[in-house]
């Protein structure tokens, strides 16, 4: 092993590698323009420990808002600012290591952010959604969050009430009813970045993994980078035909709520109340 291999050690990390391909997916799909985004994926301290002296704390930085529930807990974080065009080929700068610290009114940065920077903006969002998750599943790790062109679009164009735009969702691709079958929360226009838009959002991620942010964008969450990646992927296709659909006419048949019920059948999902009417 050469040097630099044994100093950037973290490097070889498979989560670091996730990371910089998820953040390169997203910036290609042209869903995280300027520094549009921002991603948490909650790492084990075991799978820190081999790359990191996590008792070397670079820098402490205040959050204004109490997440305790997550004290000890490590997360590799898109940082506030950073493009995610930059991120793979300058990690050190665009993401960092933090650990939640003891009290939970702060974070320690144990890796990146080396320009000085901080994490998302979103961060309070993000620690809410991480904690109301991982409440209802045990298995819980990532929260994303992307500007998805097609479901922005359809928050100008089509109805915010969350039964009507998840059952647009559900006829504009078979498989969206077998990946979201609880569907999608929407909750009002609320500035980012601020507590209260994370309480609201958190709010939804009690129930359902995708929330709708109206004229912005949209959060995720999931186990693993891919699967919340694939999440957001097969919602905003579903906006893109949606899109499609519009532009070509409108729809003249769809897919019918008694399919969406055998589908829900075949594929052994619960669909959200509400919705189908049958
Ligand atoms: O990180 O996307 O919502 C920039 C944003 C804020
Ligand atoms: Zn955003």
């Amino acid at each position: 092993m050469s040097m630099t291999m044994i100093k950037d050690g973290i490097y070889s990390a498979a989560f670091l590698h996730e990371m910089l391909e998820t953040t390169s997916n997203l910036y290609r799909l042209g869903w995280d323009e300027r520094n549009g985004g921002n991603i948490s994926y909650l790492i084990h301290e075991y799978e820190v420990l081999p790359f990191l002296n996590v008792d070397d704390v670079k820098r402490t930085v205040a959050m204004n808002f109490d997440a305790s529930p997550l004290a000890g807990r490590y997360f590799i974080v898109t940082g506030s600012g950073k493009y995610f065009k930059n991120v793979k080929k300058d990690p050190a700068n665009n993401l960092g290591i933090i650990r939640i610290s003891a009290e939970g009114k702060s974070y320690e940065i144990l890796w990146g952010f080396e320009d000085g920077g901080i994490a998302t903006s979103e961060l309070p969002t993000h620690l809410m959604n991480h904690m109301k998750r991982l409440a209802v599943d045990k298995n819980h790790r990532v929260i994303m969050h992307c500007h998805a062109t097609n479901l922005i679009a359809m928050s100008f164009t089509h109805s915010l009430n969350e039964i009507e735009f998840t059952k647009t969702l559900w006829e504009m691709c078979t498989e969206c009813l077998v990946v979201f079958p609880e569907g999608v929360g929407i909750i009002p226009w609320i500035v980012p970045g601020t507590n209260a838009i994370g309480e609201a959002t958190a709010e939804k991620m009690e129930e359902v993994r995708l929330v709708l942010w109206p004229h912005h964008g949209i959060f995720g969450a999931g186990s693993t980078l891919d699967e919340t990646f694939g999440l957001i992927e097969t919602a905003e296709k579903a906006a893109e035909v949606y899109t499609i659909v519009c532009a070509q006419g409108g729809k003249k048949q769809t897919l019918t709520d008694q399919q969406l019920l055998e589908l829900a059948h075949a594929f052994n999902v619960v669909p959200r109340k509400g919705i189908l009417k049958l």
